[in-house]
């Protein structure tokens, strides 16, 4: 009997060139994201000057800065780096919902790898979890599920 087809993306970074777009709000935490992140994609192999860093103001902005990299083609992954951290106004859930749909839209419309590395969280503590410390770095995470899917998607 044969065997089945297995598709699964291999942690190299060969050929690739990624983009991470960081949110400058909440930076004491987005800045551990983007040094995790760095670390990581350095370990897997990548050269520094393959890789893009691109400011910007907050999470809400995220999506229109990583559509337009995904225009330019220049890019196989990027990677949206950000921390939404609830207040007392409904703005959180505002600022999450068009960060998520506009990160999601991006990704689909344009068949670039988009590493989500958006924390949204109740609390700063739980920030601070996310960020390298109990709960990991959700900047790595993002990181190596963006390189896995670039390779992934080559593949099919
Ligand atoms: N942006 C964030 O990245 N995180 C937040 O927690 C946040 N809060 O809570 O307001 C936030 N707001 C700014 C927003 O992303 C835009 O930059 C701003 O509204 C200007 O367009």
């Amino acid at each position: 009997m044969k065997d089945i087809t297995t598709i699964s993306g291999k942690l190299d970074a060969t050929g690739l060139k990624v983009a991470i777009v960081a949110a400058r709000f909440n930076d004491f935490i987005v800045n551990r994201l983007v040094d995790g992140a760095l670390d990581y994609l350095e370990l897997q192999g990548f050269d520094r000057a393959d890789i893009t860093l691109v400011r910007v103001p907050g999470a809400f902005e995220l999506p229109l800065i990583c559509q337009k990299l995904a225009t330019g083609k220049k890019y196989n992954g990027i990677l949206a780096l950000g921390a939404v951290i609830r207040g007392s106004t409904p703005h959180f859930d505002y600022v999450c919902g068009e960060a998520v749909k506009g990160l999601a839209h991006t990704m689909l419309a344009h068949n670039v790898p988009l590493g989500f590395g958006l924390l949204t969280c109740d609390t700063i503590d739980q920030a601070i979890e996310r960020a390298g410390s109990k709960a990991g770095n959700k900047g790595v995470e993002a990181a190596a599920a963006m390189l896995e899917t670039i390779r992934v998607l080559e593949q099919i």
